[in-house]
């Protein structure tokens, strides 16, 4: 893996991307995928996220009531390292959800990140606000959804627009295990499902600590896994921010 500040290079500067090899084993992405599979289909995945018929998509959220597997993801090291790079080390956790795209799944449309869609500019890649990071579950493939990026589109600071999308999008083909770590700012879409099996990819969306969560329910986690939670988990579901902003007043000079 190249070093973390090459990194951050290519995600501010560069292609607004990179793709992390191999950062779990295909069996631990088997797990996970067969677990998000069965968590949406579930009623309380349901209620997390129905499935969308018009682009046969399901997107669920409260994965963390969920199982071990995915406290084990979203904290991962070498995610968590460029995450913290771009982000500092209190960030904290927007969202976090798996995106299923079932068997003739169409493009879910070209987007940026939240909070940059709920904004209305003008964008800056300086500080980054968020960093999306998207688990390749099993292996994506030119026909089974995989991610669309416009390279250095970050760069433009701006909302997308679809006909330079369509001119410009590679797909992001890799293997189970691997991770997509983007900024915010890159304009990105699914792919269109044209195999037999739902393509599973789990969403995290970290972001400076200062921004409001996408999901306002991030931090009602079962008493479990509050009890069992690492300090990066409690970071993560904003429960040190009054710590944090007592580092920021004694860093700023302040009482
Ligand atoms: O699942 C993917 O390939 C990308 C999904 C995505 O970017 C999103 O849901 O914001």
């Amino acid at each position: 893996m190249p070093a973390t500040s090459a990194i951050v290079d290519q995600l501010i500067d560069g292609p607004g991307f990179v793709l992390i090899p191999r950062l779990i084993d295909a069996s631990e992405a088997a797990q996970a995928r067969s677990r998000a599979l069965e968590v949406a289909a579930s009623p309380s995945g349901a209620t997390f996220g129905k499935f969308n018929e018009k682009i046969r998509q399901q997107h669920s959220r409260g994965l963390l009531a969920h199982g071990e597997i995915f406290e084990r993801l979203v904290q991962h090291p070498a995610v968590i390292e460029i995450a913290e790079a771009m982000l500092g080390d209190d960030m904290t956790l927007g969202a976090y959800s798996a995106r299923i795209l079932y068997p003739g799944a169409t493009e879910m449309g070209v987007h940026i990140d939240y909070p940059y869609w709920a904004m209305r500019g003008p964008f800056t890649l300086r500080p980054p606000l968020m960093v999306q990071v998207i688990w390749m579950l099993q292996d994506f493939t030119e026909q089974n959804g995989a991610t669309l990026v416009a390279p250095r589109s970050q760069l433009r600071c701006a909302p997308p627009n679809r006909e330079v999308f369509a001119r410009e999008a590679i797909k992001i083909t890799g293997a189970a295990g691997d991770a997509i770590i983007s900024h915010g700012l890159l304009w990105h879409d699914t792919s269109q499902n044209h195999t037999e099996e739902p393509r599973v990819a789990l969403l995290i969306n970290y972001g400076l600590k200062v921004i409001r969560p996408l999901d306002s329910g991030i931090a009602n986690v079962a008493p479990a896994v509050l009890e069992r939670a690492t300090p990066k988990l409690r970071q993560l579901l904003g429960l040190e921010y009054a710590n944090s902003l007592s580092r920021d007043l004694t860093r700023g000079g302040l009482y």
